[in-house]
């Protein structure tokens, strides 16, 4: 699937541009219908369900450039993945520039990314315009303190809960914790401005809603989960962490991405199998 987004204007048609003389090079216009030449081509290998790719995917819709998208069969990892494209055998990844080939067939002229945190800080840095990164050193210092209580906090006590016997107090602790770092009345992270914070969070905060909505949990009671959602959703105490879940909830390029039922089924899926395992 070929993802871009091109704003359409009279001018992408004039013969004064330089399309033809620059053979391969793409050019196109972003949203303020400023002119991007020369930008070079974007493969992003993903899975549809992993979070860590979700950042990278979230990144890219973010900052308005075309970009291919191509799913990797986990289960079934193809060779060329794996000597060409991420010896570690981990999505996300991305080849960027090189000359446009089709996405298995990857080129060694094309530099190859990995670790979807850092290609969240590449997508900020390469397309600054964007503003993902924030500007002063301090908010970006807060914005990857908050990408480090996600990952390490929050991650880890929501794979506990989900996967293994972890417990809801303990994901209530992390959920304090991460809420502790965002700044009060904004409405993202750190502002009204979305930015890497909200990029590379933005998998894992949804993933908690969603997850407690729909009462999953490996070894949690019925109705468990479900009553920590009606706390955070209801209980004033966790208000800024909602009203930042709901926020990320209805970012256009977190909608485009995180799949409201997809995420569910294999949450449930992956609770089916660990239990008939239990069994
Ligand atoms: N630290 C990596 C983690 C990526 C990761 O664990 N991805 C999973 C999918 S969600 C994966 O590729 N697993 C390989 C496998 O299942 O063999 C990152 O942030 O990019």
């Amino acid at each position: 699937m070929v993802l871009t987004a091109v704003s359409h204007d009279s001018r992408r048609d004039d013969a004064e541009l330089p399309e033809s003389r620059l053979g391969k090079i793409q050019f196109t216009y972003n949203e303020n219908m400023s002119l991007v030449m020369g930008s070079k081509q974007i493969t992003l290998y993903i899975t549809q369900t992993c979070p860590w790719a979700a950042r990278a995917r979230i990144a890219l819709r973010e900052v308005n450039v075309p970009f291919t998208e191509h799913d990797i069969d986990l289960r079934n990892k193809p060779q060329w993945y794996l000597s060409d494209v991420n010896p570690a055998g981990l999505v996300p990844a991305i080849a960027y520039g090189g000359p446009n080939v089709p996405p298995d067939q990857p080129s060694s002229e094309s530099i190859k990314l990995r670790e979807s945190l850092l290609i969240v800080e590449w997508v900020a840095d390469e397309f600054p315009k964007s503003n993902l990164l924030p500007e002063s050193p301090l908010n970006r210092y807060r914005a990857r303190l908050i990408i480090d209580v996600v990952a390490t906090k929050l991650v880890t006590a929501l794979n506990a809960l989900v996967f293994r016997d972890g417990t809801s107090e303990d994901l209530i602790k992390s959920i304090e914790l991460v809420q502790k770092e965002l700044v009060p009345s904004a409405k993202y992270a750190l502002s009204d401005q979305f930015t890497i914070a909200d990029a590379a969070s933005a998998p894992f905060i949804s993933r908690v809603i969603l997850f407690l909505k729909n009462d999953l949990g490996v070894s949690t009671e019925p109705g468990q989960s479900k009553g920590l959602y009606d706390l955070i959703t209801q209980d004033a105490k966790f208000s800024r962490f909602w009203s930042y879940a709901q926020a990320i909830l209805e970012r256009p390029s977190v909608k485009d991405v995180i799949n409201e039922v997809r995420v569910p089924i294999r949450y449930d899926s992956l609770w089916l199998i660990i239990k008939s395992r239990n069994c």
